[in-house]
């Protein structure tokens, strides 16, 4: 089984508001059917979640009551993305089915608490595909929360041990600075070490942290066994080779 997340800025144009990269997501949902691989599939917000949820704080919890707005304006419109990633999935061919966070997934004080694998392992037995995607959740402490696909991934990898957690972006993989240099390469192989060594702003348009926070997440992961790699969806063929074991370029996670 593979652990696959399509990352918000390579599904949508994440200084858009609510713009989605149609075209992409079709090759990506062909290379899926292709791959013909058992997978979980997760996805960002993009610009269908980061934007409204900065605009309303979101990402501090509960301040207060004007901000419920916020919340039902960015879970309806992650859904809506969610909508699309799915009619994508299902016009391939393949059996995918919705599990959203804001109905199995638990936060407290910030961070994430529970999660309800049931359906995702009876999906899986049924044959079919669970999807889910970064969303706004309960927090027992702050009310509410935002919770990212890269949190999705790391309590998933806990409980199915995928062999991959494939990190599919519209980059070659992670680079030695952020912004990433005119012409600067992708690191091939990220340690530790090497990880200390980035270079980078870490406040961008992001409410779930940044290119930092995603790393430290990833490296949990793959301290759990999993190979975990940072690939770019957004070169045609690429994901589908990765997922065949044909191997692509990008950057493998690894802590040592
Ligand atoms: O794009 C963020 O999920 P991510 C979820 O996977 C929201 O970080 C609602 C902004």
């Amino acid at each position: 089984m593979m652990l696959v997340k399509l990352g918000g800025s390579l599904i949508t144009d994440k200084a858009r508001l609510k713009t989605f990269r149609t075209d992409r997501m079709k090759v990506l949902a062909q290379e899926i059917g292709m791959s013909g691989v058992e997978m979980i599939l997760v996805h960002g917000a993009g610009s269908f979640g980061h934007i409204l949820a900065k605009e309303h704080k979101l990402e501090d919890g509960y301040l207060n009551e004007k901000q419920l707005p916020g919340v039902s304006h960015v879970q309806r419109d992650v859904k809506t993305l969610n909508l699309m990633v799915m009619d994508a999935l299902i016009v391939e061919g393949l059996k995918p089915v919705s599990l959203p966070p804001s109905s199995i997934v638990r936060f407290n004080n910030g961070a994430l608490e529970s999660m309800d694998y049931g359906p995702f392992k009876e999906y899986v037995r049924l044959g079919m595909m669970p999807v889910t995607f970064g969303d706004v959740v309960l927090d027992s402490e702050k009310k509410f929360a935002i919770c990212s696909g890269d949190d999705l991934m790391l309590w998933l990898s806990k409980e199915f041990k995928p062999e991959n957690a494939v990190f599919a972006t519209d980059t070659d993989g992670v680079y030695p600075s952020y912004p990433p240099a005119e012409g600067g390469k992708a690191i091939e192989q990220l340690d530790w070490d090497t990880f200390k060594t980035i270079e980078g702003e870490t406040a961008r348009a992001d409410v779930t942290g940044g290119i930092f926070r995603k790393l430290r997440l990833m490296f949990d992961i793959a301290d759990m066994g999993v190979e975990t790699w940072v690939i770019n969806g957004s070169v045609d063929g690429r994901l589908m080779k990765f997922l065949m074991g044909h191997g692509a370029p990008g950057t493998q996670i690894s802590r040592r």
